[in-house]
């Protein structure tokens, strides 16, 4: 054998992997440690240089969950949750990141983690059944089950607007910060958009800026946070029972909250007096179980009016400019957009450096040298920070042209929407799966148990293949036409095909409009259970070939 060959060689097994995992956020994290536990030999290929994906990504000032630090964590590993001491009620990004560094080095992960490697294409052998992953630096990796762990928020949007690079100061997107940080001190800063992101971020920006203008073409539902420190006592309190409290979670709608209470009655079933008792109290208890104040307001559109009439009221009382605070009061359901959480967001609007722009009938005409020009003004900035979110739940994938069966991509496959049978799997493509993919719960929830449960799921089906010599598995035509219509039908019965939200890709121009999550947690699980237990109902089983 010439020297040649057999160093060729060596390279091709040292690229043949039994899984490749596009993504180290806490998704792939996950996956690749379930992959070891079960032996197999599994490589992350992540864009990024760290770990952390979306809390690697967006550090722009104010950036953290909105989702209680107890619980926005993960939980298959009970000495890291007992030992973790998270310090306030929502973690900041700083915090978080540096959490899902620890759980990296814990499980010492970094070996089977390729930083700074951006995945192209994947496409699937038929006759090897395996797939070929291909990164742009020129490499590629084979390997028999391809995992998407690509995140539902993490390809930005970013708008064409006319004139976009002749700004001549710096611009920057929420969701690709620099690292160092940016000092607004004794800027003008313009920002567009006024979804989470720029929520969290305005009130910071202001106190920095010497002026902030804020563009808005849709004004969007906020509660405040109400953060704070987290107490010993209370963070002791919940490691008691932590598995006790998980479970009570993992039963709740989005996953999350089950320490407040969640009403079953109807907003309409009360009298004024009490409903508005009831919406000041989650008003001061802040966050998003202001949601959970009556059991109908994400289904009965007149219930939901009575919420956005008491969220109008408080924005018309902490914002002192009349015109101000109707500018910023939105008119459509709450919780069709996604709810906001903040911290003296409102409160921003009175200060006298920062000024609202409505933009909802005039869209912005162009990016000047100078600034930008939008209601036939001009505007002028240092810097502009784009808050204009992501192409949500289908963007990363589409980003990789990924090749099934006959070739045939998934970017046409969806072309009219997402397919996919469980938000898991999509026919045609064998042995990939996606994690919180379109047509699961994912953005619908706390994202970290709609995570672990993907990942087990897929970990106990790699088992079963395993121990039963089957090749591959693939979901069915017919399984996935009858999941794509449940979707479908279930987010029908509910308020939130309502508004122009990302979960319809309504946020990007030319997108299919199709509500891409799946509305129910806990239902979803037993579901996914279900299937299982019967012997994966839904899906084929491909033989291995012996010999
Ligand atoms: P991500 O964290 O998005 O990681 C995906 C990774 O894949 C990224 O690192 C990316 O670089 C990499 N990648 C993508 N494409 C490629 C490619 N082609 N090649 C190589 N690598 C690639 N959820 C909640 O439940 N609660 C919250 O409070 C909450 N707050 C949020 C705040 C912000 C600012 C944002 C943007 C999202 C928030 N989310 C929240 C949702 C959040 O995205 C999830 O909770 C979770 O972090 C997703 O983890 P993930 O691993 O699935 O995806
Ligand atoms: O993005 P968004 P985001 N011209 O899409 C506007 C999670 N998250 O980054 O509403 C002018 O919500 C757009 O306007 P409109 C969370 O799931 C969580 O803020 O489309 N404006 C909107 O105002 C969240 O939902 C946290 O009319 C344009 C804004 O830009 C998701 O990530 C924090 C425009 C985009 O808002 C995305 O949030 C941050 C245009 N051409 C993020 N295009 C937590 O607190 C878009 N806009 C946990």
């Amino acid at each position: 054998m010439s020297e040649s060959t057999s160093e060729s060689r060596a390279n091709d097994s040292a690229r043949d992997f039994d899984a490749v995992i596009v993504g180290a956020g806490f998704a792939g994290l996950y996956m690749l440690h379930r992959f070891r536990e079960l032996g197999m030999r599994a490589r992350v290929l992540e864009a990024a240089d760290g770990v952390g994906g979306t809390w690697y990504w967006n550090r722009y000032p104010g950036a953290r969950c909105d989702v209680e630090s107890m619980e926005y964590s993960y939980q298959f590993s009970d000495e890291l949750q007992q030992d973790w001491e998270w310090t306030e009620r929502y973690a900041s990004q700083p915090e978080i990141l540096k959490y899902i560094n620890h759980v990296a080095d814990r499980f010492d992960l970094r070996p089977d983690i390729q930083l700074n490697t951006r995945v192209r294409s994947a496409n699937y052998d038929e006759d090897a059944t395996r797939w070929a992953i291909e990164t742009e630096n020129e490499e590629v990796l084979n390997a028999r089950f391809c995992i998407m762990a690509t995140g539902c928020l993490s390809s930005t949007n970013l708008p064409k607007f006319k004139g976009l690079d002749d700004f001549k100061g710096p611009t920057y997107h929420t969701g690709q910060w620099p690292h160092a940080g940016v000092d607004f001190t004794g800027q003008r800063v313009g920002i567009i958009g006024t979804g989470s992101s720029a929520v969290q971020a305005i009130p910071i920006i202001a106190e920095q800026a010497a002026q902030l203008t804020v563009f808005q073409r849709t004004p969007n539902y906020s509660i405040p946070a109400q953060n704070g420190p987290l107490p010993k006592a209370d963070q002791q309190a919940i490691k008691a029972e932590y598995r006790h409290f998980r479970e009570s979670n993992n039963e709740m709608p989005f996953a999350f909250g089950s320490k407040y209470h969640l009403r079953e009655d109807s907003a309409l079933d009360s009298t004024i007096e009490e409903r508005n008792d009831e919406y000041e109290q989650r008003w001061a208890t802040g966050g998003l179980p202001f949601l959970f104040a009556f059991g109908d307001l994400l289904f009965n559109m007149d219930a939901n009016k009575t919420a956005g009439e008491f969220i109008r009221r408080k924005i018309h009382e902490i914002v002192n400019d009349k015109a101000v605070a109707e500018i910023l009061s939105p008119k459509q359901v709450v919780g069709c957009k996604r709810l906001c959480a903040d911290t003296n967001y409102y409160e921003t609007y009175n200060r006298s450096n920062v000024t609202l722009i409505d933009i909802s009938e005039d869209p912005i005409e162009c990016i000047t040298t100078e600034g930008l020009r939008a209601k036939g003004q001009d505007f002028e900035f240092d810097c502009i920070v784009f808050a204009t979110g992501f192409d949500a739940m289908t963007g990363a994938l589409f980003n990789i042209d990924i090749r099934g069966r006959d070739k045939l991509a998934l970017r046409e496959k969806w072309s009219a929407g997402p397919r996919t049978y469980l938000g898991l799997t999509t026919a045609g493509f064998p042995n990939f799966f996606t994690i919180s993919g379109p047509g699961s719960p994912s953005v619908l929830t706390n994202m970290l148990p709609s995570i672990e449960q993907h990942v087990d799921w897929i970990a106990e089906c790699v088992a079963y293949l395993n121990d039963n010599d089957y090749a591959y598995i693939e979901a069915s035509t017919e399984a996935e036409q009858g999941w794509v219509d449940h979707v479908n039908s279930v987010a029908d019965s509910t308020l939130y095909p309502t508004c122009n939200s990302w979960y319809l890709g309504a946020n990007v121009p030319g997108k299919p409009r199709v509500f891409m999550p799946y509305v129910g947690f806990p239902p979803y699980v037993e579901k996914c259970n279900e299937i299982v237990a019967n012997g994966y109902e839904g899906f084929e089983l491909g033989a291995t070939v012996t010999g």
